[in-house]
């Protein structure tokens, strides 16, 4: 279908071969992009490699090849009249219906006129000097544009089969991924299938319909939920004609595009009969999202994610007759969900058949494809045809296959060598006015591809829109914004399973990829509020050039850990009335009523609670043994709670992490508090306590001359002031101080305090309510207050000081850390990036504690070498 040279956009001619915007594929992102800039007034050309609309609908026509995502939520919804105009016949509807609708969308809305069709892009180049794009083409035709859109889809280009001797098979071939448009009858045909993905999974029962005899060759059995197809969910119809927008907005807001009830418990905490009751629900409902968000913690903890797994396994087990072949088919490397989980029809019952074989390639490899069929596993068999259900070069490979050159000459494909660095998985750095649609660096993948697309497209037409009112030319991220989304994407992927598993995700099913996780998992709506912000904040991140201006405005836009802003954003939805307004009665009935609530921590080998004689009575202790064989390195640790509450078991969960993870005793100590046991109580016993213990270390199991202070925030200050009274006062001789994120100085403000004062849990204002129950102003300046403001600090233990980003109290212990290392004690900084006060404490509940407390409990370990 080709289109007039020269048309007309709100009154200005164009040539075609010079527009606004050139954008790359006819998919459900080029179709909508199109509609979008046309309407906005952009010229445009929009070039499709395929002779059709429709993008992955339009090339995957193998049997079977249906959507997994319900019909309610695949589809558009920039058009509302559609919903009356179309309806669809299935749950999961087929590839015929969904080209279909991508058809009649595009005749509704005279997009066809719009796109070149069988055109492919062969390369792409920046031109500095012009701000311009120049498009080559495989018709020979050069298209210059200011703006240049990658809708390439994320799975279009299909891995080359990687498998001795595949160009030899003179029987038939087919990639599963470019089916032919014919369609292919097995009747009869002896038939391989290479592969269990999706794609085989969705096509193997079909296939045995019509074949004599089937082998699958199987490398990884995967984890798949049947698709119960049928009509459309009845519950989520309803939904939408009670009220379409609303449920519209909870899917753009929602995890992964779809709305969905969210988990609140963990699959530790329930008895199994009750895990399997959960997700035997989520399983009859057949919807691929459902059963990985029964429970919170599947995506980031291996022992939650096995009970999911168990459950899958136990499935299998029931379908296939046959055991041996059952636990062939069974996942048991990779947890749930770091692969894409399967939607099937009849998979697992097709091995059932007796003209149907698995080969499990682990023990069976292919040694090679012959002339008339596969050797493996010492077998020669002939095939008819063979399948390959192989996968593709995801995400990226459509993008890196133009050859894309921007600025100083440097490809894409070179910018990417080790990773693929983008701001916001739109856009990337020394590539002006070039945007990719749901590509790395974006939920993608992980989502609703439909919710995805359109929010990509209606922010790019909308970022366009505002570089045209501005008169900007040319808009590119800055390297400090791409770095700063790098870490976010990793900070997301480093709290979830998915980096345990090779997969396409990972780029790990292409030789020579680099291995990251290349969809951004932090969820749909929190990515869609980013990039919301991202323009709210006049662009930050970007340089926008044009008509001799510049509009530089840079900065990272998330530094925060993903799963402290989640704890963050529930507790704003609580409306809690803020400690300092409370009594310390309330406020410590509060904080028992918080601790009652989280997860208990891991078992350690013992616990012991006792008193030891304090200056103004005996004080509580709880002692943590590790299981290992003593007598173990003792550490004497002190709680947080602002002087004012908490108690020896109020750490419990923090205790014993050090505990186990370090292998040492851990003597809790329960000082006095304030505003009863005003300043310098604390600090007297914390003092005595630690001269208790060490005189009493054999006693308790530990080794007499192997000690160490411990303390988090207030129990930090007290911890740092316990090992200066050691040094003044003839001992116990240290061997370390592990402060977390310590209370240092009382007497002053910090830049912290008032950067971070409000919105991380320890406010401004809270520090201030704990400092006046515990010391009078002018006490504050005496060092059993302010560790940090001891005239001296050599001699002092080892010390490993942790401080938070988002923490008031994060320059007062970086001073301390500072003033030691130049008083020449050795020094351990850990600055928790993305951290506030309270996060590290967090056990169990906060996946990026983990590396930071791993951190403090090598420090301890180092102390005791
Ligand atoms: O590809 P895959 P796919 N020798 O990469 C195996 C979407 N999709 O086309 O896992 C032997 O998942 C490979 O083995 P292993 C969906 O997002 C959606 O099936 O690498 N085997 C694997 O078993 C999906 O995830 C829908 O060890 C080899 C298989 O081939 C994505 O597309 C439908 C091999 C490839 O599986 C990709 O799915 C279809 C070799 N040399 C697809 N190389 C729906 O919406 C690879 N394999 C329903």
């Amino acid at each position: 279908m080709r289109t007039a040279d020269r048309s007309v956009h709100g009154g200005k001619i164009m040539s075609k071969s010079d527009v606004d915007v050139v954008v790359v594929g006819a998919g459900f992102s080029g179709m909508y992009l199109q509609k979008r800039l046309r309407d906005a007034g952009f010229s445009h050309r929009v070039l499709e490699a395929g002779g059709d609309v429709g993008g992955t609908w339009y090339w995957n026509r193998y049997p079977g090849a249906r959507c997994d995502i319900s019909t309610t939520d695949y589809q558009y919804t920039w058009d509302p009249e559609l919903h009356e105009q179309w309806s669809w016949s299935e749950k999961h509807a087929a590839q015929p219906e969904i080209l279909r609708y991508a058809q009649f969308v595009a005749k509704k809305h005279d997009l066809y006129s719009g796109i070149d069709f069988d055109v492919r892009v062969n390369d792409a180049l920046w031109s500095d000097d012009t701000k311009r794009w120049s498009i080559h083409t495989s018709t020979g035709e050069t298209i210059v544009c200011r703006h240049y859109v990658m809708a390439t889809g994320c799975l279009s280009v299909p891995k080359e089969p990687d498998i001795p001797g595949a160009d030899r098979f003179r029987g038939d071939v087919y990639v599963t991924g470019r089916w032919p448009h014919e369609g292919v009858d097995f009747s009869g045909m002896k038939v391989a299938v290479i592969g269990t993905g999706s794609s085989g999974i969705q096509s193997i029962p079909l296939i045995a319909d019509q074949a004599s005899k089937l082998v699958v060759y199987q490398r990884t059995p995967n984890y798949s939920i049947p698709a119960f197809n049928g009509p459309p969910p009845q519950y989520r119809v309803d939904r939408l004609v009670a009220d379409r927008a609303a449920y519209e907005a909870e899917a753009r807001q929602s995890a992964s595009g779809v709305p969905i009830t969210m988990p609140t418990v963990s699959a530790l905490s329930v008895p199994r009969e009750t895990a399997w009751e959960l997700l035997e629900t989520a399983w009859l409902k057949g919807e691929l999202l459902e059963t990985g968000i029964v429970f919170t913690d599947v995506g980031t903890n291996r022992a939650a994610n096995d009970v999911v797994a168990e459950f899958m396994r136990e499935k299998i087990r029931a379908e296939v007759q046959d055991p041996a072949t059952a636990e062939l088919l069974s996942p048991r490397k990779h947890p749930y969900g770091t692969k894409r989980p399967c939607m099937d029809t009849n998979y697992f019952q097709t091995f059932n058949r007796p003209h149907v074989r698995l080969v499990d390639l682990n023990t069976s490899p292919i040694r090679t494809i012959t002339e008339t069929g596969i050797d493996f596993g010492g077998e020669s068999h002939d095939f008819d045809a063979i399948v390959y259900a192989t996968g593709f070069d995801a995400m990226t490979g459509a993008i890196v296959n133009v050859d894309i050159t921007g600025k100083d000459g440097v490809t894409l494909k070179q910018k990417w060598e080790h990773g693929p660095h983008n701001y916001l998985g739109l856009t990337t750095v020394g590539f002006p006015n070039l945007y990719m649609i749901t590509g790395p660096g974006s939920p993608s993948v992980l989502s609703n591809m439909m919710v995805s697309i359109e929010q990509h497209v209606d922010w790019i037409t909308d970022t366009l829109v505002d570089l045209r009112d501005k008169g900007f030319d040319t808009i590119e991220a800055t390297p400090l914004a791409e770095e700063a989304w790098r870490k976010h994407c990793t900070d997301c992927a480093d709290i979830t399973l998915f980096q345990e598993t090779d997969s396409w995700y990972m780029g790990a099913n292409v030789p020579g990829k680099p291995r990251v996780l290349f969809p951004y998992i932090g969820g749909v709506g929190r990515y869609r509020r980013i990039c919301d912000e991202v323009r709210a904040r006049d662009y930050l991140g970007f340089v926008l050039e044009g008509a001799g201006r510049r509009q530089l405005n840079d900065g990272p836009i998330r530094e925060i850990q993903p799963d402290v802003e989640m704890v963050l954003d529930m507790m704003a939805t609580l409306g809690l009335p803020p400690i300092e307004s409370m009594s310390p009665a309330d406020a410590r009935a509060f904080s028992d009523a918080s601790s009652a609530m989280r997860p208990p921590g891991p078992a350690v080998g013992e616990i012991i609670d006792g008193t030891l004689p304090g200056p103004g009575g005996p004080l509580e202790y709880r002692l943590y043994r590790p299981s290992t064989t003593g007598p173990h390195p003792v550490v004497v640790y002190f709680h947080g709670g602002g002087w004012v509450f908490g108690s020896h078991t109020s750490d419990d969960p923090l205790c014993r992490a050090l505990c186990t993870l370090a292998d040492v005793v851990i003597v809790s100590v329960n000082y006095r508090h304030a505003p009863e046991d005003r300043f310098p109580a604390a600090a007297d016993d914390g003092y005595a306590a630690l001269r208790w213990v060490a005189d009493n270390a054999a006693a308790l199991g530990g080794v007499p001359d192997r000690i160490a202070v411990a303390g988090w925030s207030a129990g930090g200050n007290v911890a740092a002031v316990a090992a200066q009274l050691a040094r003044d006062n003839g001992g116990p001789t240290l061997r370390g101080q592990l402060l977390l994120t310590p209370v240092t100085d009382g007497s002053r403000q910090h830049r912290s305090h008032d950067e971070n004062a409000d919105g991380y849990i320890l406010t401004k204002a809270l520090m201030e309510w704990f400092w006046n129950h515990y010391a009078d102003p002018e006490d504050r300046s005496d060092p059993r207050a302010s560790p940090l403001l001891a005239a001296d600090l050599t001699g002092l233990p080892p010390a490993m000081i942790v401080t938070a980003q988002y923490d008031p109290l994060r320059d007062e212990g970086d001073a301390y850390a500072r003033a030691l290392e130049s008083a020449g004690v050795p020094v351990q900084h850990l600055r928790a990036r993305g951290h506030i006060h309270t996060s590290i404490t967090m056990v169990d509940a906060l996946p990026s504690g983990v590396a930071p407390r791993r951190r403090m409990a090598d420090a301890l370990r180092g102390f005791f070498a």
